[in-house]
């Protein structure tokens, strides 16, 4: 690869040189071996979910006694696995051979947590088998235990495909590196009321940005448009999501 110029950048200025944390130094190697090896495209899609935020609401109280914070994103995975089941090239890995694709029969969903020291990917096994109750109380159970930097190696191995959901803090649209050797991953932003035109008026929906990020050796560009497009009919109708 070309590299970048080394240069003294104290000779315009003060500077201070700050070590990198640990996962920095582990994550910044994987995310560039993705980025060099994978050719990305990124697939944006809106989602109206309306309904499932209702639903999520309905449930927050019931959830709450079970010390579970019913999150967004706990539907969002479970919505996956629908799309991951239906368009099964999603949940492969492209064979060191590059002449096969390993087809996974399991759901392991990977989410990205953002740590004081970096960002780390903690595994959510078997998704398809799990309620909503169960796939956010186990959300919340590892992203204390990634801030509080007690994730173990058996919490971040097994994924299928990876959800970066900066929708906890703002943004219309970004496009995430996909977590090789997975083939996609899905990038949601922060879900905002917004006028939808019924045909006849316009109607306030709340509509969740997806940016679904994909290995063009894999997946191709129509593929793509239909999984995003399917997994935002999942989210808006909102079936099968709970249990
Ligand atoms: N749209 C609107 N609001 C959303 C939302 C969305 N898509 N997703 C979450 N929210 C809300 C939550 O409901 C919560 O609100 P309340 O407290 O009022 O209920 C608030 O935003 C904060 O949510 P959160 O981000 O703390 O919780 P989460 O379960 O959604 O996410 C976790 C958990 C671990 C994914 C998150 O804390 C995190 O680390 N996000 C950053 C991930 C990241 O860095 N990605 C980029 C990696 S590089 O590709």
């Amino acid at each position: 690869l070309p590299q970048v110029p080394d240069i003294d950048h104290s000779q315009f200025g003060d500077v201070e040189r700050v070590a990198l944390s640990r996962i920095k130094k582990i994550s910044g190697p994987r995310l560039q071996a993705s980025w060099v090896n994978a050719p990305h495209v990124t697939q944006h899609d809106d989602a109206d979910i309306t309904k499932m935020d209702a639903v999520r609401k309905a449930l927050k109280s019931d959830a709450e006694a079970m010390g579970i914070k019913m999150t967004p994103l706990a539907f969002i995975m479970k919505a996956c696995v629908h799309a991951l089941r239906e368009f099964p090239d999603f949940n492969s890995s492209l064979d060191p051979d590059g002449e096969h694709l390993v087809m996974k029969k399991y759901f392991h969903l990977g989410f990205a947590a953002d740590t004081p020291n970096g960002l780390v990917v903690p595994v959510i096994r078997d998704v398809d088998e799990k309620s909503v109750f169960d796939v956010a109380g186990e959300l919340g159970d590892l992203a204390k235990k990634a801030r509080d930097g007690k994730l173990q190696q058996k919490h971040m191995q097994g994924a299928c495909f990876t959800v970066s959901s900066l929708g906890g803090i703002g943004g219309t649209a970004f496009t995430p590196i996909v977590n090789a050797p997975e083939v996609a991953i899905l990038g949601v932003s922060k879900a905002e009321m917004k006028p939808v035109w019924n045909g006849q008026d316009f109607e306030p929906r709340l509509t969740l940005p997806l940016s679904l990020s994909y290995d063009h050796r894999v997946i191709d560009g129509a593929a793509a448009a239909r999984f995003t497009r399917y997994l935002a009919d999942v989210l808006g109708e909102c079936r099968n999501l709970v249990m």
